[in-house]
């Protein structure tokens, strides 16, 4: 067998937007909106430089269904670039991108290689002795085991399987094209180059079981260096699977514990060391956008609730102040739980016993069903769908009880200030 390396990617995602990050975030929005693209332009680009014999796209290369023809272009260009460096492409098409759901198509240059939706198809490197069988999703919701009808593999040849599969049902993911790990190990190919899972994992050495993650976080959950993998095999044996990044924002959940500080200011000092440290940590030169936590017992507890919104601009403005391009704070989450000196005084207690007894009055949830539901029923499909907003999941899963129990801390907050 000979020697030769592969890049294996998966869940691009071109053109998707990154959560989080909207128009009016402007100081940002101009580098992070392009990402995605960018990303790829990477993977090319190492492609190149690593002078890889060929590179495996194991699905949900595109989000959805184009808007227009401009992310098809991007993508062709980028082949093309492949193309001169005569590195082929063997492409398959995941859940986002399954064959009925793209209406438009553009003819891709010679170098690269779909697989067939209808049924597994195997391509043949001779030079290589290599062969490479998959099967692209013919709709979004596949859910047969498309692994039991891959061919069997071609004796003396480095055998890759190329699959998009939700496994048997990982946390977040939709469990299409379901499979065993047994399945993938019983068939006898030496590399598994899946797709679907956003979280980089090798599940197995023996052989190589491989879930790349995507090329680019694109919202708070999808953290942390993302690229593909580079696979060298010498004498037909993986002697290397690196992991290679190819992002150009970082997503980072930050806690930043505040139960020593002093006064406003003393927290702001303690987000800005806390946000250049990660970044000398973790960024490695990209833009690191953070989720900051915040966190601990803090006599400010009541006035960080309140002031919400000012607190966020500050927090962004000594992130901003490290520098160009270094750090964002997409948001911030309070988890800080107040210091008392002393028991709260009568009148706040009792809001709090009126609160808490507030879920068992079926007058007050349906006064609250009645305005709340109305305000829900005018946000676009998009806002509904996809919030991350705490408040608004259980105004839109019409979870009353919870949502009132979710202004406790806050009408508390908001009470002990005015005492104050
Ligand atoms: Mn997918």
């Amino acid at each position: 067998m000979t020697t030769f390396n592969f890049l294996h990617a998966a869940d691009i995602h071109l053109d998707s937007p990154l959560r989080g990050l909207s128009r009016q975030d402007i100081t940002v929005w101009e580098r992070v909106r392009a990402a995605t693209r960018e990303a790829l332009d990477r993977l090319v680009g190492l492609a190149i430089e690593e002078k890889v014999d060929f590179l495996v796209i194991a699905g949900d290369l595109y989000d959805g269904d184009w808007p227009d023809y401009k992310t098809g272009l991007f993508f062709v260009m980028q082949m093309g670039r492949l193309n001169r460096a005569s590195i082929p492409v063997y492409l398959l098409y995941g859940n986002h991108d399954a064959q009925s759901h793209i209406t438009k198509r553009l003819e891709l240059p010679g170098n690269v290689y779909v697989f067939d939706a209808l049924k597994p198809e195997s391509f043949s490197i001779g030079e290589l002795e290599v062969a490479i069988h998959g099967q692209s999703f013919r709709q979004r919701d596949v859910t047969d085991n498309l692994v039991l009808n891959y061919p069997e593999p071609s004796p003396y040849f480095f055998n890759i399987g190329v699959l998009h599969t939700g496994l048997g049902g990982m946390s977040g993911h939709a469990n299409y094209a379901p499979c065993s790990i047994h399945h993938l190990k019983n068939k006898g190919y030496d590399y598994w180059a899946l797709g679907h899972i956003h979280k980089a994992e090798v599940l197995c050495e023996d052989p190589y079981i491989v879930f790349p993650g995507n090329l680019q976080g694109r919202h708070i959950r999808e953290t942390g260096p993302k690229g593909a993998r580079l696979v060298s095999v010498e004498n037909g044996k993986i002697v290397k699977c690196a992991f290679m990044p190819c992002d150009l924002v970082r997503w980072l959940r930050l806690p930043a514990a505040l139960d020593d500080a002093r006064s406003m200011d003393g927290i702001y000092d303690r987000i800005r060391s806390r946000i250049e440290s990660a970044v000398k940590a973790e960024a490695d030169g990209r833009l690191l956008v953070c989720r900051v936590v915040l966190e601990g017992r803090t006599e400010f507890h009541s006035q960080i609730v309140v002031s919400e919104d000012e607190v966020l601009e500050r927090a962004r403005a000594v992130a901003l102040g490290l520098g160009d391009g270094i750090a964002w704070v997409e948001r911030i989450e309070i988890d800080t739980s107040p210091k008392l000196t002393g028991p709260p005084p009568g009148p706040i207690l009792d809001l709090l016993k009126l609160l808490r007894e507030a879920e068992n009055s079926t007058d007050l949830m349906t006064q609250i069903q009645g305005d709340i539901e109305k305000l829900v029923q005018k946000l676009p499909y998009e806002v509904r769908t996809d919030a991350e907003e705490q408040l608004l999941n259980l105004a839109t899963e019409k979870n009353y009880a919870a949502l009132v129990n979710c202004m406790v801390p806050y009408a508390f907050a908001r009470v002990s200030e005015l005492e104050n």
